[in-house]
């Protein structure tokens, strides 16, 4: 059995991943593909309730070193009993966020010390790392503006702009250091122009 590729969409805050993921399930079914769909955080039954926990506002004062073992804890479970199955299988496993929030997010976004993620990343993923991601890129405010216009912020969405510039600097460069593993997609684009430029990055991998 051949094993599947694994696939992550990232960016900050509305800049058009969850609309996207569609388009690139379709893009793969297309071209004969098993493809799993999934989230994070999230993906299994126990990943969704930490989910739950770290989206809701009501969990205030969670500290940062909380927050960063529990999206490891979610990821755990997502792998062992999601993601490497499936990829064992020689099915895609496409996913809606992954290691990378994580240091643009608790790494860039609250400033938890890199080293210390690496090092979870390691213990929790062993080598496991996606054979593609597409970094859909767009200034802070155009995303903002897009995910406001949805309305009911959850926990992060209610940091300030600042939080999100750190988020997104921390994703380009990351980009810049794996330019064999990213393609930066200009999100701020029209949505057709976003897809043309994502089915290009895909064709690559087919
Ligand atoms: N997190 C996650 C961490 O802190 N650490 C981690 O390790 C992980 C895994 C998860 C939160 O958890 C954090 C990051 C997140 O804050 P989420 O729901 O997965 O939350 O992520 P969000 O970014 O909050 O998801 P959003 O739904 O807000 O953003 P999307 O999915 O990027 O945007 P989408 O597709 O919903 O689009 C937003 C709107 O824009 C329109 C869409 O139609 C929609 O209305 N749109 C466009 N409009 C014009 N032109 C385009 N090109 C458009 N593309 C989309």
């Amino acid at each position: 059995m051949i094993r599947g590729k694994f696939i992550t969409l990232e960016g900050g805050e509305g800049v058009g991943k969850t609309t996207n993921m569609k388009y690139v399930q379709q893009l793969l079914e297309n071209t004969g593909r098993s493809v799993v769909v999934t989230r994070e955080p999230g993906g299994t039954g126990m990943a969704e309730k930490i989910r739950d926990i770290l989206l809701d506002r009501q969990s205030e004062g969670m500290t940062p070193v909380t927050e960063l073992l529990l999206m490891f804890a979610a990821r755990s479970q997502h792998i062992v009993h999601v993601i490497e199955p499936a990829l064992q299988r020689g099915q895609w496993v496409l996913c809606d966020r992954f290691t990378d929030a994580t240091f643009a997010y608790q790494g860039g976004g609250r400033g938890m010390d890199v080293e210390t993620i690496a090092w979870l990343e390691q213990c929790v993923q062993g080598e496991l790392r996606p054979d593609l991601t597409l970094l859909l890129d767009a200034p802070v405010a155009t995303g903002m503006g897009r995910a406001q216009r949805r309305g009911d912020f959850d926990r992060f969405e209610q940091e300030q702009v600042e939080f999100f510039e750190r988020v997104r600097q921390v994703y380009l460069q990351r980009a810049r250091l794996n330019q064999r593993r990213f393609k930066i997609i200009d999100a701020a684009q029209s949505l057709d122009c976003v897809q043309k430029n994502i089915a290009e990055a895909i064709a690559v991998l087919s």
